[in-house]
Formats: structure tokens, sequence, C-alpha cells
């Protein structure tokens, strides 16, 4: 807990929603920082990501979450179940959709759960950049309005900022009193080798076809600062489940191998402003998606497993 300040509010905030409308997008455009990796692939984030936001007597503490989605793995099942325990215990919950797509199933199972569960809701309708048509919008938010007795609606894009100020706005006016939860300058829990693991995994995303990264996992073997504290040494496994994916992953002559490191080294080196010497190895473990005890050995490991 931080040092109390009797006009101090917090409010712990869940990001909710489907795969891929830019829950992570939106979270980092709130923090002003990336630290939730983002790719046009749903599935992108799988663990619980927690980003801290403080800005005058107010703290908004986000919980992005995975996209809800129909489970086929161990490792989706995991994915899913973070998504309840992220909701249990907020202030209150955002749920994220994108312009001018109609309302799902998965929504409207989300929008019961709040109701059960009492909490209070914000939906941002995001990527308002993509839409034409204005009575579109207004359609949409009268549809979700009569599912759910949303606090606020508010339309917003990630990619160009529009309504970013009027979301925070909403989001602090649920805040409580009773002081700051993290220090004022907290930005994530996440750890430097988790940051550093998922930069190289967005690059996979982003670089691959589909298949191949949602079967691929990241992990930073070794991070030491040299005494000098000019440069990072970083050794990362990149696990895939095949070795026909190993063979892609590691490209022609090594080419896709060093292009992944070339841009998460580049991304790495922005965020811990330093320079960073790289060495990516690739292994296959095979169904990994699918072993408890392998899964908790790659970092998923905040919840118990069905074996
Ligand atoms: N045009 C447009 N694209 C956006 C916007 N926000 C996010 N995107 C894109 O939408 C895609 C998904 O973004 P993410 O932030 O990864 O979405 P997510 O909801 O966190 O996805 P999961 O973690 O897979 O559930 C990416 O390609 C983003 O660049 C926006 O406001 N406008
Ligand atoms: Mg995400």
């Amino acid at each position: 807990m931080a040092e109390l300040n009797k006009n101090d509010k917090t409010a712990f905030i869940a990001i909710v929603g489907r795969p891929n409308v830019g829950k992570s997008s939106l979270l980092n455009c709130m923090l002003g920082q990336k630290i939730a990796i983002v790719s046009n692939k749903p599935q992108t984030t799988r663990n619980r990501i927690m980003g801290v936001m403080t800005e005058g007597d107010t703290q908004l503490v986000f919980i992005d979450t995975p996209g809800m989605h129909k489970p086929r793995t161990e490792l989706g099942k995991y994915m899913v179940r973070s998504i309840s325990e992220s909701v249990a215990g907020v202030d209150a919950c955002l749920l994220v959709t994108e312009a001018g797509r109609e309302i799902t199933q998965t929504e409207e199972n989300l929008m019961e759960r709040f109701k059960a569960m009492d909490i209070p809701a914000v939906l941002a309708i995001n990527k308002t950049d993509t839409l034409k048509e204005k009575p579109e919008l207004m359609k949409q938010i009268l549809t979700y309005s009569s599912k759910f007795d949303f606090n606020a609606v508010v339309p917003v894009s990630a990619q160009n900022g529009n309504g970013i100020d009027d979301l925070k706005a909403e989001l602090k006016a649920l805040a409580q009193e009773g002081g700051h939860f993290f220090e004022d300058d907290t930005l994530t829990d996440q750890p430097e080798r988790v940051l550093a693991a998922e930069m190289i995994r967005e690059k996979i995303l982003r670089l691959l076809d589909k298949e191949i990264p949602h079967g691929t996992a990241v992990v930073v073997e070794r991070m030491k600062t040299r005494s000098d504290n000019n440069i990072i040494d970083l050794d990362a496994t990149i696990y895939c489940e095949k070795e026909s994916h190993k063979g892609i992953i590691i490209g022609k002559k090594g080419a896709m191998l060093k292009k992944i490191g070339t841009f998460a080294r580049q991304d790495m080196e922005n965020f811990f402003d330093c320079k960073i010497n790289l060495t990516l190895w690739v292994k296959v473990k095979e169904d990994w998606r699918n072993r408890a005890g392998l899964l908790r050995s790659m970092g998923y490991d905040k919840s118990d497993f069905d074996s």
C-alpha cells in the first residue's frame, strides 16, 4: 500500500470482451506505454496483465484479460479461467467491443455475469476509426444499453486516441476512497523477463501464420545486466509443437529467427532503455498446450490445471 493521502482513490477494473476487439490496445493507450502485446490474431493475450495508471488523486488498476472464447486446450481453459478470476473482486468491468459489429452471445454471457455479480460496467465501443456511418453507432449503443445498464457507453479508437479522455473520466468516476493501492510510479506487475518474452511472442504472432504462434510459448532463460549497466544479455527459448514448425520459425538459413530477434530487440531496447544482446533458441515440445506440468514451467502457473 502506498503512502496514505486522504483524497486518494483507487478503482480495480477488469478489461473483458471477445478476442481481437482491442482490449490490450486500449490498455496501452490509456497508460501511454505499451505493456501488453497486440496482434491482429485472436487470443494474443494469454495471461492476466495488470497495468496501473495514476493521475492526480486517482489510481486506476487495470486487469487486461485474454479474449473470451471456447477453450479447446488446457492452455485455453487456463486463459478462460483467468478471465473469471479477474472479474471476481474488481470494482468494475470495462467491456470492450468493436464498432459496427453485432452483439454476440459471448458478450451477452459477460453482461449476465456482471448482473449476477452486481458489478458496475462501462462499455467501450472501440475501432470507431473504421466506422463510416454514424447512425450505425447510435444503433449499437442502444442495443447494448437495452441489455445492460452500463454506467457509461463510450465510443473510442485506440488507434487514433479519440474518446480516450472521456473513457478515462468515466472510469475515474468509479474509484473509491481509501488511498492508492500501488506506488504512484507503478506501471505493471509483469516481471521484466515476462515483458521480454511477450515482446518476442508478439513478433512471432505478427510474422507467422496463426497455426504456428498459437502453438508457441517463449521463456526467457537468462536476463542479466552487465556490470557497466549498459547491456543486458538475454537468452530466450521459443517452444513450438512440431519439427516442421521449428523449421518455419528458424526459416531459410535462419532468416525468420533473425527477423523475430531484430524486431524484438528493438522493442526491448526502447522499453528497457539500454542495449540488448539477444540469443534465441527454438525447441520442440509436443502438445505442450495440453500438459499441465509444461504449462506451469512456461509461466502459465497462476492456477491449478486439470491434469
Ligand atoms: N482500426 C483499429 N484497429 C485497432 C484498434 N484497436 C486495436 N486495433 C487492432 O485490433 C487488433 C487486436 O488488438 P488487440 O489489442 O491485440 O486485441 P485484444 O482484444 O487484446 O485481443 P486478444 O488479446 O487476442 O483477446 C490489432 O491488430 C490492433 O492493431 C482501433 O481503435 N482501430
Ligand atoms: Mg489482448
